[in-house]
């Protein structure tokens, strides 16, 4: 079959356009032939035909003025988390705009995830799923430096990248040649503070790429984690060989210092981009592809600029000069600096107070107000260079100046939040205060419920449904049977990473919890729910890769894609005079899994909340089977005072009827948690669910005890079975097993869901 440009090019339109991607490339499948099969994209996907690779590039500024002082002084380099977190989303989205388009996606996280001592027969260590670098030069966008790392022509090495598998024929970009980017100034080399580019190097990693044969030092990775991953003290003395045993004896020695801006990406850039300014900088500077002319403002990149904040949700962009910030000295925060450009947003105050201790941390208020500051923020840095300016943020500027500077013009029993960045774009001055909030004229219940679901498809949410809270109140009576005071084990880690695992262990006991709850006078539930791709359950510790990652990254990139509408529709329902807030767990009934990104809530949470919002009915493991996608779906409930038309409850039962005969889900756990039958009745419906118990499901897939539910997919080597009895003595025994350096980044899932003949194809292909 021939590759298909129309489709390649519609993929790309999207991934500059709408996922404001800097670079875009697709590598074939062949290019992956000599790839290691557990890490290649035909390990994880049989049916694999192409690899899009998107690329974001470090503002210049955050390279070029962090670390300056020292690589573990990273400074404004923090960009490189942000980063991170925006290829999350643009490598979920793909993956679903791929799936919308007819055809299988499995996307791969930023970074985070990877196999410290490799996996079977899979020999590397810190081996991901996909390598990036590797897929990045598959597909055309960058050639290998010296240092191992992957540079463009446009950015040299400051550039972060993302891969999406499909099985889309889609048109490869033509490779770079070998040697055409890196000129072997070795900067990089003489820069390494952990040696990583100079010592223990073990000759060369060649690279072949159909006709291309690439190359790199072969270096040794556990000294080149040294710094950048373990945190320990470049100044140390570092040891002539560094092994994980080496890493483990410093940290317990020195402790932590800090993470490392890598010297390697600070000092790469291609000869015909770098020139030397020591007057702004000790490292080289990258020339921009555009120019400016002096006192002349493109129009559109004002227009562009004040446009961007509305695109994450936050409320307007103001620009300041040093005047106007009461005379602070911009200069300290990016030399030239003549504008600072404030990112604002702002929501209801002080309704934080009443909110339920115990739900889940990503529920909590204004939880996600930093993610769309940080992302609008990063947006206008590329944008103003885009137009040829510096532009720098998460300095140490102190938000509270501009805030203090902001007339009293806003609206009362508004909090504010912003950030800001410094040019030397002159720009035009704002005026300082938020724009009147988008307010509906007479917001009837059914213009209210339009508004919301056109903010939904806006921010890419695939389903909503709307219970009153009556009903959900109704339904949580009969939960408070059988799930109040469930006793459960709440277990802290007080060790620092890298450190053998301490157990802080308290006995809780569960409340059910109630729209009001959360929010006195709450009328209404808005349950919205996305997808998760289909292919990431077909590929969760199957086929060659029995790979564990991608499941994780939609464990959490589901919560964070699903906080930003949620965040979104509770100033929508603001603007409008309504409250509102969301919670990722509304009824209390569910627990969390252990992830990478610290513990999200698990496959179950808001099942009951969506069943209530008529999004689907509940399978026996609990989980909500939804008419098109199974149970690959994930929901937040966003509970406000506002009167919504409520839906009718889904009385499909074709959809779990095959549960009464299937015990699927009940057999594959691995700790036999499923307990006595749940029966509940809502307008008519009659569900039959089994109840879980707790702390022996917590046990594998909070605290990733059993091997089966994720950590031996990691390479880990720790099997707890289940104890006669679960208590904190139980626990902390098990705990205390953990390995001391994967242990923070678990990949747990649900065993039952993926034997869930809803979740995915359950005999193998
Ligand atoms: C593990 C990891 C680390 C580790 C190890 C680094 C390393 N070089 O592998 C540590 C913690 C040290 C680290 C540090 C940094 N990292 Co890091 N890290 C990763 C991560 C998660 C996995 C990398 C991986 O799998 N490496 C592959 C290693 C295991 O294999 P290898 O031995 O080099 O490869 C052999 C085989 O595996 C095989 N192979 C593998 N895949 C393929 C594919 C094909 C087609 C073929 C033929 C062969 C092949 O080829 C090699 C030779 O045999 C990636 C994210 C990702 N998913 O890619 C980010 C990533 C590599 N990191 C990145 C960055 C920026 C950094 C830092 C600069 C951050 C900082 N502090 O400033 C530092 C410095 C890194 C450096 N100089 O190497 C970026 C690199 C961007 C770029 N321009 O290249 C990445 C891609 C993240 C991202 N989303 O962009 N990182």
């Amino acid at each position: 079959m021939h590759a298909d440009s129309a489709l390649t090019a519609k993929v790309k339109d999207y991934a500059l356009r709408t996922l404001r991607a800097d670079l875009v490339g697709v590598a074939n499948i062949g290019r992956f032939e000599k790839a290691p099969l557990r890490m290649s994209p035909q390990g994880i996907m049989p049916s694999a035909k192409s690899v899009i690779v998107m690329a974001v590039h470090h503002p210049d500024a955050a390279v070029e003025l962090g670390g300056m002082e020292h690589p573990q002084k990273i400074g404004p380099y923090a960009i490189q988390y942000v980063m991170n977190w925006r290829l999350d989303d643009m490598s979920y989205r793909m993956a679903l705009f791929v799936e919308k388009l007819g055809f299988k996606a499995v996307p791969i996280a930023s970074s985070n995830i990877w196999r410290y001592k490799g996996y079977k027969n899979l020999n590397e260590h810190f081996a991901a799923d996909i390598s990036h670098m590797h897929a990045a030069v598959a597909a055309g966008l960058c050639e290998f430096g010296y240092n191992g790392l992957a540079i463009s022509p446009e950015f040299g090495a400051r550039n972060r990248f993302v891969s999406i598998i499909c099985d889309a024929e889609l048109s490869p970009s033509p490779l770079l040649e070998p040697g055409s980017v890196c000129d072997n100034c070795m900067l990089c080399a003489k820069h390494c503070m952990s040696g990583a580019l100079t010592k223990e190097l073990d000759g060369w990693n060649f690279v072949e790429i159909e006709d291309k044969k690439y190359k790199y030092v072969k270096k040794n990775l556990w000294r080149c984690a040294w710094g950048e991953h373990f945190d320990l003290d470049l100044d140390l003395k570092i040891p002539e060989k560094v092994t994980e045993e080496t890493i483990i004896e410093h940290v317990k020695q020195y402790g932590l210092r800090g993470g490392e801006m890598g010297s390697c990406l600070r000092y790469c850039l291609p000869k015909a981009l770098r020139y030397w300014d020591r007057t702004y900088t000790n490292a080289p500077r990258r020339k921009k592809h555009t120019s400016q002319i002096q006192g002349v403002f493109h129009r559109g990149l004002l227009e562009e600029l004040h446009s961007i904040g509305a695109v994450w949700g936050a409320d307007t962009v103001i620009v300041s000069d040093s005047e106007a910030l009461n005379g602070v000295n911009m200069t300290d925060y990016l030399p030239g600096a003549k504008r600072a450009v404030s990112i604002l947003y702002s929501q209801k105050a002080g309704n934080i107070s009443s909110f339920p201790e115990e739900a889940n941390p990503y529920s909590r208020p204004g939880s996600g107000v930093r993610y769309i500051l940080e992302q609008s923020a990063y947006d206008a840095c590329r944008l103003l260079e885009r137009f040829g300016y510096e532009a720098v943020t998460l300095t140490e500027f102190q938000e509270e100046s501009l805030l203090a500077s902001l007339g009293t013009g806003n609206p009362a029993g508004k909090q504010i939040s912003s950030l800001t960045l410094f040019t030397n774009a002159e720009l035009p001055l704002t005026e300082r205060s938020l724009p009147a909030p988008a307010a509906i004229s007479e917001p009837s219940p059914e213009k209210l419920r339009k508004l919301l679901e056109e903010s939904i498809s806006k921010f890419e949410g695939d389903a909503m449904g709307v219970s009153s809270c009556k009903r959900m109140d109704e339904l949580c009576d009969q939960l408070e049977k059988y799930y109040g005071d469930d006793e459960f084990l709440d277990a802290k880690d007080k060790a620092l990473r890298f450190y053998s695992f301490e157990p802080e262990i308290s006995v809780k006991k569960r409340r059910v919890l109630r729209p009001s709850d959360y929010l006195p006078g709450a009328k209404s539930i808005v349950v919205i729910g996305l997808r998760v791709p289909e292919q990431i359950a077909e590929a969760t510790a199957r086929n060659e890769a029995e790979a564990v990652g991608p499941c994780a990254f939609a464990q959490y990139e589901s919560v964070v894609r699903l906080r930003l509408i949620a965040t979104n529709l509770q100033k929508l329902l603001e603007d409008n005079g309504f409250n509102a807030c969301f919670a990722f767990d509304m009824s209390n009934t569910s627990s969390v899994t252990g992830n990478p990104r610290g513990e999200q809530p698990d496959a179950f949470s808001n099942n009951f909340a969506a069943f209530a919002a008529g999004l689907g009915r509940l399978g026996k493991c609990g989980a909500l089977i939804t008419p098109k996608n199974g149970t690959n779906m994930r929901f937040v409930a966003l509970i406000c005072d506002a009167p919504l038309p409520e839906d009718a409850l889904l009385d499909d039962p074709a959809l779990n009827e095959s549960c009464s005969t299937c015990n699927a889900c009940v057999s594959a756990c691995p700790t036999g948690a499923f307990g006595d039958e749940i029966k509940i009745e809502l307008g008519g419906l009659r569900e039959s669910l089994r109840k879980i118990d707790r702390k022996k499901c917590d046990w594998a897939k909070r605290y990733s005890l059993s091997a089966e539910e994720g950590n031996k997919y990691l390479g880990w080597k720790l099997d707890e079975s289940v104890p006669e009895t679960i208590d904190d003595k139980s626990l902390d025994a098990a705990l205390r097993k953990q390995p001391p350096i994967p242990k923070y980044r678990p990949c747990n899932f649900e065993s039952c869901l993926m034997a869930c003949p809803h979740t995915r194809t359950q005999s193998q292909p």
